[in-house]
């Protein structure tokens, strides 16, 4: 069976998803895409080759018969009202993080996918599909190295365009941390604070450029995230785990070592696409497998509630300065893991 796949959102990540699941994934094809700049869907399925047929309404889309699961890959703001439509359609759908701009918006999902008895939706999550870090996750489950005591990670992107917010640094860009941390640590956070470096001259007039967010997790961890998002150099994603008895790395994608005209380099990877090619492809084709048997799996939508919870929170830090605590409500039995 080939599950057909309705596109809502045709930007950068709409087309390389689209590309995945028209191309490369087994088991699917893109019969539908939606765009509120309709000329820019006509364009991304020129430039894909896909024929598929182009919705001015994302709503109809969900609930038209050529359509047998969603992926929303519009702004965030208009996330919610699409995977809300999707559940009431009864369709499976994949949402990119953030599940939705706010924990509420995250509370309502999960009410509507509670009632509707079964799980309907994925949210774009990747790093829990990357090798690199289910290697450091393994380490730290061996016991080798003692339980962990701190995390240091860096989240640096080259640059951002004008649209990019200081709130954006939290609900956009350190979702991923606040979302595979807590898979990795197997913890939940209790408090955030944000504290924010010197400013670079490549930040546009309204942003802070760099911050550093510090969490602390019920187990007692301390964690500091590094987030910069107009480093220049490169797609940058580190995480050190420091335990009792050793540290374990996230390893760095695989590039060689090149000595040239009196140096010794290593390239550094320059967009996300690239840095988690094949953890997208592992997520979306999970996707697939997931809604063509009815059973979706992945990070959940109580996940994509964790990640906004604590998200809120670093947002309320970020223009309070202080340190903000961090509720989080018992799991539904509904998304205990199989
Ligand atoms: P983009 O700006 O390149 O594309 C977004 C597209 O959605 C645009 O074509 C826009 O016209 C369309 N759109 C916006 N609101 C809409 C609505 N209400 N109905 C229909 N279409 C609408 O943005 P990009 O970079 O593709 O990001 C899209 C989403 O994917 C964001 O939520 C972002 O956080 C997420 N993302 C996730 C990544 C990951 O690593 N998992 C990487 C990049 C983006
Ligand atoms: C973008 O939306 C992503 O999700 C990327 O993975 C992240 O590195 C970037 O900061 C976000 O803006």
């Amino acid at each position: 069976m080939t599950l057909n796949i309705g596109v809502i959102g045709s930007g950068a990540i709409g087309q390389d998803h689209m590309r995945r699941c028209h191309f490369a994934l087994n088991g699917s094809r893109v019969t539908a895409v939606n765009d509120i700049n309709l000329e820019q869907a006509q364009r991304a399925l020129k430039t894909l080759g896909i024929a598929a047929e182009v919705y001015a309404d994302g709503h109809e889309l969900i609930r038209s018969k050529e359509v047998d699961a969603i992926l929303v890959t519009s702004w965030g703001p208009s996330h919610e009202e699409f995977v809300l439509s999707a559940i009431s359609e009864g369709k499976p759908v994949f949402c990119e993080k953030p599940l939705a701009v706010t924990a509420e918006g995250c509370r309502r999902i999960i009410e509507a996918e509670i009632a509707h008895g079964k799980r309907l939706v994925q949210v774009g999550y990747m790093r829990p599909w990357d090798k690199g870090y289910n290697a450091l996750r393994e380490e730290i489950r061996t016991g080798d190295l003692g339980v962990p005591l701190m995390v240091h990670c860096k989240h640096r992107n080259p640059e951002v365009n004008d649209a990019y917010t200081t709130n954006m640094a939290v609900s956009d860009t350190l979702v991923h941390e606040l979302d595979v941390l807590r898979w990795l640590l197997d913890d939940d956070y209790v408090s955030a604070q944000v504290v924010f470096p010197r400013v670079t001259r490549h930040a546009h007039s309204n942003l802070r450029d760099p911050q550093i967010v510090l969490l602390e997790t019920a187990k007692g961890v301390r964690i500091d995230v590094e987030i910069f998002v107009n480093c220049k150099y490169g797609y940058d994603i580190q995480c050190e785990v420091v335990c009792e008895d050793g540290t374990a790395e996230l390893a760095a994608p695989p590039s060689p070592r090149v000595r040239h005209a009196g140096s010794n380099s290593q390239h550094v990877l320059l967009d996300w696409k690239q840095r988690f090619i094949e953890a997208y492809d592992h997520e979306l084709q999970a996707f697939v497998d997931g809604a063509s048997k009815g059973q979706i799996q992945g990070p959940s939508a109580w996940n994509g509630f964790a990640a906004a919870l604590a998200a809120d929170a670093c947002a309320e830090a970020q223009i309070s300065g202080a340190i903000v605590p961090i509720n989080m409500p018992a799991r539904p039995a509904f998304y205990d893991p199989n």
